[in-house]
């Protein structure tokens, strides 16, 4: 392998004041840019996971956010570019893990383009959100290698009026790209327009994809001998059958938001689960646990039981297997993976309900 020298392949000529200083500018300009986009990306994570963890009103603007820091990224990718080109031609060790990196960066910016524009949405036989995430989650343990390897050192006048000048003006060209990237889906009339602020695109409530998180597998289950177990800090309380719950049920109109990238409204008949927990005599304690027969599970705030619903019947028909009978929930207002499938019981106890994955694990 070849070796650079301390100083790399190129040392200033001896003497030349005006190559030193040229040289020490670029130096200077490139930590700027690259803790310009340390920062950008760190955000671009954050946001990303902040949009898909939550599905209320408010996180429209995470999700414009997330949006903004992403063309961040490419509004610094001129000057970025450049201090690529120099870093190649000194050939450290790594570089093709700093090339893996960039890939996997743009791979990432351009399927989130391409499904907020609606030009992509689908690369075979996955989709382009799918990609997205794959491709972010997977440039981390890059992004890890790349700070310890080629470290940015934060310094004092970081803080300074200079730089603070220099954060607003990538703020603003981040917003502008941002604005600009809106503005071209509007007047092009592209795809994107029809999206929902989550950028989940519409699906036919009659025909929407039987979806698993990531490994869950579609249990067969006998409807006819289903029971739900009620659960009361780890005693069973009651077990209830179809039948039971059906007198039970309401109407609730209800957008299920899969952050696999669509959406479906449609109406489904279930029980509102304050009431099931009333009924039964279980309504104190912190959480509220919903267990599928496969093990996939979701925690919610006991105070959220008035806006949670047990469904037995979507769109005036029996739940189709794949889609969670005889009983899942419906969770209006949070994204699809709260809406557990197939539920086998539910449990009331003193668990925080943040005590969980932020994200199911199967
Ligand atoms: N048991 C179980 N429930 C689950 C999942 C799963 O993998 N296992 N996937 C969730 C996700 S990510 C979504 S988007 C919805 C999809 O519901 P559908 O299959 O009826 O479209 O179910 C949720 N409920
Ligand atoms: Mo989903």
């Amino acid at each position: 392998m070849r070796r650079a020298g301390p100083r790399g392949n190129q040392p200033a000529p001896p003497g030349s004041r005006h190559r030193r200083q040229t040289a020490h500018n670029v130096v200077v300009a490139g930590r700027r840019t690259n803790l310009g986009l340390l920062v950008l990306l760190s955000w671009a994570l954050a946001s990303g996971f902040l949009a898909f963890a939550i599905g209320e009103g408010w996180d429209r603007w995470v999700v414009v956010a997330h949006g903004a820091v992403g063309l961040g990224i490419l509004v610094l990718a001129p000057w970025k570019s450049v201090i690529v080109r120099r870093g190649l031609r000194r050939h450290r060790p790594g570089s093709s893990w700093s090339v893996a990196f960039s890939i996997l960066v743009a791979v990432a910016l351009a399927t989130g383009i391409g499904h907020a524009t609606g030009l992509l949405r689908s690369i075979g036989p996955v989709t382009a959100m799918q990609v997205h995430v794959a491709a972010a989650l997977g440039s981390v343990p890059f992004a890890l290698w790349h700070l310890a390897a080629r470290p940015v050192r934060p310094r004092r006048t970081d803080l300074g009026r200079r730089s603070l000048l220099r954060a607003g003006a990538l703020s603003a060209g981040s917003l502008a790209a941002f604005g600009g990237l809106a503005g071209a889906i509007r007047g092009a009339g592209l795809p994107g327009r029809s999206a929902r602020f989550t950028g989940s695109y519409s699906a036919d409530p009659r025909d929407i994809p039987v979806t698993q998180w990531l490994t869950d597998s579609i249990p067969t289950v006998d409807v006819g001998s289903w029971r739900l177990r009620l659960v009361a800090r780890g005693q069973e309380v009651e077990q209830l059958s179809l039948a039971d719950l059906e007198p039970l049920t309401e109407p609730v109109r209800a957008t299920l938001d899969c952050t696999g990238g669509w959406f479906a409204d449609q109406l489904w008949e279930g029980v509102r689960l304050d009431r099931l927990l009333a009924r039964a005599g279980i309504g104190d304690g912190r959480s509220v646990r919903a267990v599928s027969i496969t093990g996939y599970d979701r925690r919610f705030p006991v105070a959220d039981a008035g806006r949670l619903w047990l469904a037995t019947r979507a769109g005036d028909e029996p739940l189709a297997p794949g889609h969670g009978a005889p009983a899942r929930i419906v969770a209006p207002g949070r994204r699809g993976f709260w809406w557990v499938k197939w539920v086998t019981a539910i449990e009331v106890d003193d668990t925080p309900w943040w005590w969980q994955p932020p994200f199911p694990l199967r």
